[in-house]
């Protein structure tokens, strides 16, 4: 089998790969045990790079279209997908040994992907301004300035210290602590499907990730430490039951 390759945003950190959306199909490959390798792509080269190749660019809510990554190439079947969602999908579709979408789980694992993102946004002008002092200056500047166009505001008011970073935090531990009772204490299993990992594992999983690897060590013990430790547990549950080191 050929390596399957894999468009994801580098950084400076050791680890390189920070996104949540790129996350998502790195743990389903890893999951599935599907070898892969890695494009890294600086922000400002993604639309021409993907033009290059032939990918699809992304719908946005509002129709308008934007190129992003994850992009999936898959030379066994010549395959060219955009979109985390929909490359999760064409895997387990493809490679259906190891299913992340047990029986009839698809259509609510996908409202569940969306439920997930609108909730973690609670925190979005503290995580991007995080995000930003990750980034490689290339991609750096870049997302400053788009940020800065999509916000109204300058970087140094995305979340200043004070009341406007504190309520960012309040935010966020609330829909943490909220997330962990419902998802997990409702199943009484270790998964949110109970016994059974699916792909809902990996998308809460992905955010936790994300926090460790933008955010400062002691912002991360602060989130890794919520709700009895959940989500640094989860975190490392999800790892290992996907072979991600
Ligand atoms: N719906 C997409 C969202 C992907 C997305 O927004 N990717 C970001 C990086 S994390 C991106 O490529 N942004 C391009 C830009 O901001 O120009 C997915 O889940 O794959």
């Amino acid at each position: 089998m050929l390596p399957l390759v894999l468009y994801d945003l580098p950084s400076r950190l050791p680890s390189n790969s920070w996104s949540f959306n790129t996350a998502k199909p790195r743990f389903v490959l890893s999951y599935k045990n599907l070898p892969f390798n890695t494009v890294w792509v600086e922000y400002p080269d993604i639309a021409p790079m993907m033009k290059e190749i032939g990918a699809s660019p992304d719908k946005r809510r509002d129709g308008s279209e934007q190129y992003t990554v994850p992009v999936l190439s898959d030379p066994n079947t010549g395959a060219l997908i955009t979109d985390s969602w929909t490359i999760a999908v064409y895997l387990d579709e493809t490679y259906p040994e190891k299913p992340v979408f047990p029986k009839g789980s698809r259509g609510l694992i996908r409202s569940f992907d969306t439920a997930v993102g609108v909730l973690m946004s609670a925190s979005f002008g503290f995580s991007i301004l995080r995000v930003s002092e990750i980034l490689n200056e290339r991609s750096q500047e870049y997302f400053v300035t788009t940020r800065e166009a999509l916000l109204g505001e300058k970087v140094d008011e995305w979340s200043p210290e004070g009341p406007k970073r504190d309520a960012h935090w309040e935010a966020i531990e609330k829909k943490l602590y909220g997330s962990a009772k419902i998802w997990y204490e409702e199943t009484g299993g270790k998964w949110v499907m109970g016994d059974t990992f699916s792909y809902a594992d990996i998308i809460l999983a992905v955010y936790s990730l994300w926090f460790k690897r933008i955010y400062r060590d002691d912002e991360w013990k602060r989130i890794a430490s919520l709700h009895g430790g959940k989500w640094g547990k989860l975190l490392a549950e999800v790892e290992k039951e996907c072979n991600v080191v």
